[in-house]
């Protein structure tokens, strides 16, 4: 009895802590106030060998920083990284990666954002600007700055971000995974060419890998695909400019490549569009997110929104991709296709009506150097998310601690349980 006492406490000790989907979880975490020294990213569990290097990082860096309608700021920054370990001869250990972007413009606040002396005569922020974390980081955290709710809840953690998805990417990339995106719409303007639709129609002309797509988008000012759009959003833009608003728009994110299988309808926090939803909604400013044609499904007959399957004797695929890749919470092999909303940039040259937590008098809110517009560096912030969430499903259906194992484990996948499922139930 005590040995079967003792075995069952060894299976469920020894078994349980590494089940696989724990084992082949990928986490990252970030540090840094948008006006401090530098932001830091650790990223861990990714399996060794895969290549990455300090241009890769850099290009998608600069990426998210272009944009026509972002504030002055980016004129200050050039960011760039420093890779502070993980990586060797460029190619990943195995071990913790951490990354730093400096902060160009600390030098204009290191009084401000001083880690050890007491604020002195450093003015408090007492008015909080409406739509932005201003007021419940105060409440929350019980400041009586509102300068501390502004730093941590600001976009610029971002590039911390990117920099965390761009080992993503090239992980992805070595399996034929490649993710882009292109701005849909800015301040209500679309493109009179639904180029959006002919992805849910499977019958893009925009290329078949999702890369390309990114490639043709950051040919523009504003990561639009049509010109005539970018001219009247351009001049949105400078009206807004003038008149002391700010925009927000839609972005479309397309992962190519992507096999069937990732992610699982087995429980609630397996569901791939789950976790893509929670990812892309974690973007500041993000207010809403569509898989497939999403909003659209709602006012349609069932005929017309569900995939038909087809087989051609060679492949197993679908008439068309409404559901943006994904069935039952798990990849169909079809491009993911993802739009996403981002709400106008809260903070306002002409102000809206605040109150003074000072003095609790009505107030008009307080302006401080902003973008007037910021949805194509949203749109690249989303392709990282979205490689981080592939990755992670990817790596807890594979496993693998060297590129080389999950290589391994994914063509053994692919050839044969595709295989067999090719050649139906009775063969
Ligand atoms: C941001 C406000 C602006 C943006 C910033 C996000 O910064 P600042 O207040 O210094 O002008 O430029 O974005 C970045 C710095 C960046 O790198 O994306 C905000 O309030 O969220």
């Amino acid at each position: 009895m005590e040995h079967l006492t003792s075995r069952f406490y060894r299976d469920v000790f020894l078994y349980l802590p590494i089940n696989k989907k724990d084992k082949f979880m990928i986490r990252f975490l970030t540090a840094g106030e948008s006006h401090g020294k530098a932001l830091v990213t650790i990223v861990e569990g990714f399996p060794s060998n895969i290549t990455i290097s300090s241009e890769d990082i850099n290009h998608q860096l600069k990426r998210r920083q272009s944009g026509y309608g972002r504030s002055a700021r980016m004129k200050i920054e050039s960011d760039s990284v420093q890779i502070l370990s993980g990586i060797r001869f460029g190619k990943t250990l195995g071990s913790p990666i951490s990354f730093l972007i400096e902060n160009k413009d600390w030098t204009n606040w290191q009084e401000v954002l001083d880690i050890e002396k007491s604020a002195g005569s450093i003015k408090k922020i007492t008015i909080p600007r409406p739509g932005h974390a201003d007021l419940v980081g105060v409440f929350k955290y019980n400041f009586d700055d509102i300068r501390n709710s502004i730093e941590r809840s600001s976009a610029r953690e971002t590039a911390a971000r990117v920099a965390a998805g761009s080992v993503a990417r090239n992980f992805l990339a070595h399996f034929g995974i490649h993710i882009g995106s292109y701005v849909e719409s800015v301040g209500g303007i679309y493109s009179t060419q639904d180029y959006f639709n002919q992805f849910l129609q499977n019958k893009t002309s925009l290329g078949k890998n999702g890369w390309d797509i990114s490639i043709k988008a950051d040919k523009s000012v504003l990561r639009v695909l049509d010109k005539s759009q970018e001219k009247k959003i351009i001049n949105k833009i400078n009206s807004v400019k003038k008149n002391g608003d700010s925009l927000g728009g839609t972005f479309i994110t397309i992962a190519t490549g992507v096999p069937v299988g990732l992610g699982s309808f087995m429980h609630y926090d397996r569901k791939l569009d789950a976790d893509i939803a929670f990812h892309l909604t974690s973007i500041n400013a993000v207010k809403g997110v569509e898989i497939g044609n999403g909003f659209l499904s709602a006012e349609q007959y069932g005929s017309q929104v569900h995939d038909e399957f087809m087989n051609d004797g060679k492949s197993f695929s679908r008439k068309t991709n409404h559901s943006g890749g994904i069935e039952g919470g798990i990849s169909t092999g079809l491009p993911i296709i993802i739009r996403a909303a981002m709400k106008p940039i809260s903070t306002l040259a002409k102000p809206l009506n605040s109150i003074d937590l000072s003095s609790m008098k009505k107030v008009v809110s307080r302006y401080e150097r902003s973008d007037f517009t910021a949805v194509p560096s949203c749109a690249v912030i989303a392709e990282s998310m979205l490689a981080w969430v592939l990755a992670k499903h990817f790596l807890i259906k594979f496993g693998g601690d060297s590129l080389e194992e999950t290589t391994d484990n994914f063509i053994s996948y692919t050839k044969k349980s595709f295989s067999r499922i090719r050649k139906g139930f009775r063969k």
